[in-house]
């Protein structure tokens, strides 16, 4: 069988991944690896794109130097960021990257104009501050002429592959995290924007994942001496990927798909869309195969990394490694922080912003980095629970363990913290779920593997998945009613 080529574009790198089915197997391959990094100019902080751009293009120059052309491409990356095109299909400025500030405060502006519970209602998105919503919102305010001269809004995926194949059209699975999709409308809420007076007219129509999105361009072809090869709108949110390479043959599943972020949730056929949901703020974010995932966001290890960043500009070289290892000789349980308190999403300096959400909770702040990073990784593992629990509330399931995919999964202290405070076992694997989504995507659309069940099934037998079981169960039950008092996150619910 022909191999499928897989862009995933993640927080710190983008990657490309040949699949190929193989004695019944799913095989991946790494062909083209490349920096992702978001570029800073005059206080804003932007994707590189074109540069990522001519990325794609060396991944399939690369393919052709090994002999063997791929049958599709796919593309997938993190959600709520987008291109403006102007009428002659010029893209308006640099798209920004949804850690940019200019965001900040703007959620609460359009809670004026429009009530936060309308808007859950209309969509069933969570509020997170950096929703295409809101950028748009904010766009309008700092540069009203831009989005007056934009004719189309293309979500970065959908961005990439128009560039590739001179076609617009936004996906499914990206289209809901902006949070003006209805899913009673299915489609774009028109009224959200024109209430908004943002305009209604860039979005265009929504493929669902897995269709046939057009070939590449005469002139691409030309450039790079490649026939023209079919481009497949995936499931182009990442974790609409990733999920969907969940390794499971059940219906009923909690995954969390574990990197920068951790998205933690379940799989639903409709969007739940009511108070309790609302009021625990998880979403309801389209994924493959006609499914919503119910999750919800929790900051993940954006901490632990940026608190390596900082102590790099410090001058430190302690590795990855020599850090967990600290981490696992700290005294356990000394301090905790809620990941997700919002002060953690862009502070300047991570460690510092750790020390003083310590002060501020009464806590003694954490010593030393293996203190730190224990305190981030235990954290964690006690929101996971904690998310867990308010997951089974809303579907009114028990399940019996959870999946974890991504590249968190290499953090095996936190894969092993995370079966200590569920007090259940952790399936951790595979590893590159976001690219192996996208390949799925691509083999169903070109007919090498029938559906959604299919490809997990696929999943599972080909990838090795490491169980973790819960350990100290006394101690972690402690340290989790310490945690939940600290935080307040059941006096946050009354
Ligand atoms: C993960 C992710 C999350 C989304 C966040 C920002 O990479 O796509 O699902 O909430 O990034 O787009």
């Amino acid at each position: 069988m022909s191999s499928v080529l897989a862009f995933d574009f993640g927080a710190s790198s983008g990657k490309a991944y040949r699949g190929k089915l193989l004695d019944g197997r799913l095989h991946i391959e790494e062909v083209h690896r490349f920096a992702n990094q978001p570029v800073r100019v005059n206080g804003h902080l932007y994707w590189d794109i074109l540069q990522l751009f001519q990325q794609i293009k060396w991944g399939l120059l690369k393919t052709k130097q090994e002999g063997e052309y791929p049958a599709a491409i796919g593309i997938d990356s993190w959600a709520v960021d987008f291109g403006l095109l102007d009428e002659t299909g010029e893209l308006l400025g640099n798209p920004y990257h949804y850690r940019d500030r200019r965001t900040d405060g703007v959620m609460q502006e359009v809670f004026a104009q429009i009530p936060r519970t309308e808007i859950f209602h209309r969509t069933g998105i969570q509020f997170l501050p950096f929703n295409t919503l809101y950028q748009l919102y904010a766009l309008r305010k700092t540069n009203p002429g831009q989005l007056e001269k934009a004719t189309d809004l293309l979500m970065i995926p959908a961005l990439f592959r128009y560039f590739l194949t001179g076609e617009k059209h936004n996906e499914f699975s990206n289209a809901t995290t902006t949070q003006f999709y209805n899913p009673q409308i299915g489609g774009w809420d028109t009224e959200l924007l024109r209430r908004l007076q943002l305009p209604e007219k860039l979005m265009g129509p929504i493929l669902p994942p897995g269709s046939r999105a057009g070939v590449l361009q005469q002139e691409i072809c030309r450039e790079l001496g490649v026939p023209s090869i079919p481009v497949i709108a995936v499931a182009e949110h990442d974790t609409g990927s990733a999920v969907a390479a969940i390794p499971t043959d059940q219906e009923d599943f909690v995954y969390l798909s574990c990197g920068t972020w951790s998205l933690m949730g379940t799989e639903q056929r409709q969007a739940l869309i009511n108070q309790q949901v609302l009021a625990a703020n998880f979403t309801n974010e389209g994924g493959a195969g006609q499914t919503f995932r119910l999750l919800k966001n929790i900051m993940g290890l954006w901490i632990l990394q940026e608190c390596i960043r900082a102590w790099e500009t410090e001058g430190s070289n302690t590795s990855y490694e020599q850090l967990l290892d600290r981490a696992a000789a700290a005294d356990a349980f000394a301090c905790f922080i809620d990941p997700d308190h919002p002060s953690f999403l862009h502070p300047e300096q991570m460690p510092a912003q750790i020390m003083q959400y310590c002060l501020e909770t009464g806590q003694q702040p954490p010593a030393n980095t293996g203190a730190t990073v224990r305190c981030v990784l235990e954290s964690l593992a006690l929101k996971y629970r904690y998310i867990l629990e308010r997951t089974e509330q809303l579907t009114g399931k028990r399940y019996n363990g959870l999946h974890i995919v991504g590249g968190g999964i290499h953090n095996k202290l936190l894969c092993q913290f995370t079966a200590n405070a569920i007090g259940r076992p952790v399936w951790a694997g595979p590893v590159e779920a976001s690219a192996i989504g996208n390949i799925l995507l691509q083999m169903i659309a070109l007919g090498q593997i029938a559906d959604l069940a299919s490809g997990r099934n696929m999943v599972k037998a080909s990838f090795p998945v490491t169980v973790y079981q819960p350990a100290e169960q006394r101690d972690w039950e402690n340290a989790y009613q310490r945690f939940l008092d600290i935080t307040g996150l059941l006096r946050s619910e009354e």
